[in-house]
């Protein structure tokens, strides 16, 4: 891997490891802005990142016989399609799942998450241009390749989804050329990303230069031999290896929230508390706080929230007067369908998809 190039990182960012770079941004300034500017969003790589020159850009898509090579502009000439979406690492919180045993991967606390706006053509616009129809898509897959840098694991980056769901009418997938207004950034991806809202970042592949219409998954390390809930049993990368194959790859994260920011003020007996949630299969419809252990829950306010897949934030002002046993506020977000976010969550070896309640010291 050749790490000569990469571009200047943002400096608010709390390094997690510097090649290939994976940082994130401190999650009490993240809950400040309902839009995460570009400077907070965390950077998950698997390989360098690269800097392509917009004009000369191009991705193919290959259909069985068929192939299309398909430039920026071909794609900027089909509807232009806007959406915020909130891009999350399956790793997000790994750390608090590393407290209850060791796992495996890079120590994120609780910032890699980011709420944008993206801009781009819908996939299933891309697809039909190029002559996919919606009446074969029984069993296939999209599968999006990366050949722009060799990963840690693997030649190249790729990962897939099931072809129904490119064109499904909800599911808003879109291959995105900007972000939050402006042309998407080198680091981000650019000039071309895939966004998949409600799934794990990690199929939102980066420097997308290849699509294949394919009867199989992706078979890139990455969407193979990763990203993946093992079941506790698995201990080790030794025992996982002849199990992965037998665990799906893992599609929407669980509905989780976090708590950001916990201000007390000992004089008056007020805790002032912020944090964000975000939805699974069902949208965030509340969040609820809790200051005696989840005895009794008060609903917290949503203070921002924009359309279905964009995260939610929120605060609540407590009065938490008299001696407390335990100085820890707890969030447990509420879905559409009534499902409750739970207080514990299974380990993994892999430490993805921690989605325990959300809590803080004050
Ligand atoms: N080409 C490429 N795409 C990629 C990755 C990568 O390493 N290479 N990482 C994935 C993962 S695991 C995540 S969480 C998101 C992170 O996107 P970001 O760096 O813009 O935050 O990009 C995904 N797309
Ligand atoms: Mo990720």
């Amino acid at each position: 891997m050749d790490f000569s190039s990469e571009p200047p990182h943002s400096e608010l960012l709390h390094v997690q490891a510097h090649e290939p770079f994976n940082a994130e941004p401190p999650v009490s300034s993240l809950v400040e802005f309902n839009i995460t500017p570009e400077e907070l969003v965390f950077c998950r790589n698997h390989g360098p990142v690269r800097i392509f020159d917009e004009d000369s850009y191009t991705f193919q898509i290959h259909n069985g016989e068929q192939s299309t090579t398909l430039t920026l502009g071909n794609l900027k000439a089909l509807p232009r399609t806007n959406i915020v979406a909130a891009l999350q690492c399956a790793g997000n919180r790994r750390n608090e799942m590393g407290k209850i045993k060791p796992v495996n991967g890079v120590g994120w606390n609780d910032g890699v998450v980011a709420n944008c706006r993206w801009t781009g053509a819908r996939l299933r616009d891309v697809l039909a241009h190029v002559g996919v129809s919606s009446t074969s898509t029984n069993s296939q897959h999209v599968c999006f390749a990366s050949y722009a840098t060799l990963c840690q694991d693997d030649h190249y980056y790729g990962s897939s989804i099931p072809l129904n769901k490119a064109f499904s009418l909800t599911d808003d997938v879109l291959l995105a050329y900007e972000m939050n207004g402006e042309p998407l950034p080198s680091e981000r991806g650019g000039p071309l990303r895939v966004v998949v809202p409600g799934v794990l970042g990690a199929r939102w592949v980066k420097w997308l230069d290849t699509i294949i219409i394919s009867s199989a998954e992706s078979p890139n390390f990455y969407q193979q031999r990763d990203y993946k809930v093992l079941p506790p049993t698995v201990e080790n990368k030794q025992a996982a290896i002849p199990l992965w194959s037998k665990y799906p790859a893992m599609t929407a994260l669980p509905l989780n929230s976090v708590v950001a920011t916990a201000i007390h003020d000992d004089k008056d007996g007020s805790l002032y508390v912020k944090g964000y949630a975000t939805p699974s299969d069902f949208n965030v419809a509340g969040v609820d706080v809790s200051v005696d252990d989840g005895e009794t829950w008060a609903p917290a306010k949503i203070t921002y929230q924009e359309g279905r897949w964009s995260w939610a934030l929120w605060e609540a002002n407590l009065n938490v007067h008299g001696s407390m046993e335990h100085r820890v506020v707890y969030s447990r977000a509420r879905d559409t369908q009534g499902n409750l976010q739970k207080r514990v969550c299974d380990w993994n070896m892999r430490g993805v998809a921690y989605s325990a309640w959300g809590w803080k010291e004050w």
